[in-house]
């Protein structure tokens, strides 16, 4: 296996210059990246920067190095992409572990697209390395982030267990994060076991994101990683918009998901342990995880999906309403029996009997759990008399 070299590129993008820079330009198939450091300064926008970390097709037995690549990003309407190893991914070529970061917290309207591995597509029996992939996002600005793909895994492309975390520090701004792929993961692809965070920053009006713990689509026989998605706001904005998807937005095929553990952030979200919408290929051929989702403070709503999920509820949690109590596997097109719980220990109550006193329908024959004056569980579909001391964690 040949080895090339390892190197340090610096550049400066100026406004209206395009640069593009690969870590191991002419890396031959079955050869081994160097562990490259890749360092940008982009500023006076419109400008356009892409870096890759090995070269733009990894395939055969090659493997890409172990890189750093970082951008400073300034000015109105950057456009920068980093790709940790390659372009495209295909045959048994493997990820390196690489660290990417991007500072845009003073860009404005600016793209910032980073992908662990690969930015198009990972097919075969590509596998993605464990990235560590940090970003700081300015005013108006987008970013999409993916430990390994930046659009599609085919195949038997495994994810990598990467951790991804953004904070939006600028007014405001939209991100969207998938712990393995952008888009779609199709075929036999595998996701990776990944920690996934997004920060609404001190001083930021208002942030947006959408989290995946895999991908946007799943389809075929595609399975998700047992994946751990966080919201944090640290400050007082005037709105936030987090959505937090264990799996896939939308699950279709005989897609499994993975066991995923949610928190929210103490503004209203957004929760689901495994998709948002589910196509089965026949009633119950998708598979949910044992998800464990907890809403933090704030309104939230919150699914568990397929399979048995525990939703747990702190001092503080706010008016909830869990969606699909014991309803997720219907969801899947299955009436195979479920058996959500709901642990609300925090409280400190003393028994069943002390919470079952607080229990009762709403107008609309909801069963509401009334923890406190100001927290509350609503539960949909389900009514006060379904409920047992086995559905709870006191
Ligand atoms: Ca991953
Ligand atoms: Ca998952
Ligand atoms: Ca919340
Ligand atoms: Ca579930």
């Amino acid at each position: 296996m040949r080895h090339m070299p390892n190197d340090t590129i610096i550049v400066s993008v100026g406004s209206e210059e395009l640069v593009i820079a690969f870590g191991d330009p002419g890396l031959p198939v079955d050869g081994r990246g160097g562990n490259d450091v890749m360092i940008a300064t982009v500023d006076g926008g419109p400008s356009s920067l892409l870096f890759v970390g090995d070269e733009s097709t990894l395939n055969g037995r090659s493997h890409g190095g172990n890189d750093l690549l970082v951008a400073t990003v300034e000015g109105r309407l950057p456009y920068v992409s980093l790709d940790g190893d390659a372009q495209i991914m295909s045959d048994q070529a493997h990820g390196g572990n690489d660290v990417l970061h991007v500072e845009a917290s003073n860009a404005t309207f600016a793209n910032v697209y980073l992908s662990g591995d690969a930015e198009l597509a990972m097919t075969g029996n590509a596998k993605g390395g464990n990235d560590l992939i940090t970003a700081e996002m300015g005013d108006r600005s987008y970013g999409a982030f993916s430990g390994d793909s930046g659009s599609l895994m085919s195949g038997n492309a495994q994810g990598g267990h990467d951790i991804v975390s953004v904070m939006q520090t600028g007014a405001s701004g939209n991100a969207s994060i998938s712990g393995d792929a952008f888009v779609s993961m199709i075929g036999d692809a595998r996701g990776g076991n990944d920690i996934l965070i997004y920060t609404v920053g001190a001083d930021a009006q208002s942030g947006s994101a959408s989290v995946f713990g895999d991908a946007s689509d799943m389809n075929d026989n595609a399975r998700g990683g047992n994946d751990i998605l966080i919201a944090a706001v640290d400050g007082n904005p005037d709105s936030t918009s987090i959505v937090l998807v264990g799996d896939a937005s939308q699950m279709t095929g005989n897609a499994r998901g993975g066991n995923d553990i949610l928190y929210g952030s103490d503004r209203g979200d957004l929760l689901y342990g495994d998709a948002r919408a589910y196509n089965p290929f026949i009633g119950g051929a998708i598979t949910g995880g044992r998800d464990i989702l907890n809403g933090g403070g704030g309104n939230d709503q919150l699914w568990g999906g397929p399979n048995n999920d525990l939703f747990v509820f702190g001092a503080g949690s706010g008016q909830d309403v869990v969606s699909d109590f014991n309803q997720g596997n219907k969801a899947g097109g299955s009436t195979a029996p479920e058996h959500d719980v709901i642990d609300v220990h925090a409280y400190g109550f003393a028994g069943w009997a002390d919470l079952k006193s607080l229990i009762s329908d709403d107008s609309a024959g909801n069963a509401v759990i009334q923890l406190t004056a100001s927290d509350s569980i609503t539960l949909d579909g389900i009514h006060a008399a379904d409920l047992h001391a086995r559905d709870f964690i006191v």
